[in-house]
């Protein structure tokens, strides 16, 4: 069963830093989908609880250069 977190991401500026987020978010292993909001400061990821976790998408966050909190 698929499901579902939220995550702030503090750091970005403009639309290549969301993109840039985005990207490495749909890269990660157990994501389904995963859609950046600049505006709002936020990501929502639907991900395979079987292959990896809110930690570890918040950890991908971390790694491409901004800062993830989990929301929910
Ligand atoms: Mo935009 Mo973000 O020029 O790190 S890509 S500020």
């Amino acid at each position: 069963s698929i499901l579902r977190c939220r995550i702030r991401i503090r750091g970005m500026t403009c639309t290549s830093c969301s993109t840039a987020v985005e990207s490495a978010l749909q890269a990660l292993p157990g994501v389904q989908e995963a859609l950046v909001a600049l505006a709002t400061e936020e990501a929502e990821v639907r991900y395979d609880p079987k292959i990896t976790s809110p930690n570890q998408i918040v950890q991908a966050v971390d790694d491409s250069g901004f800062a993830g909190i989990l929301i929910s």
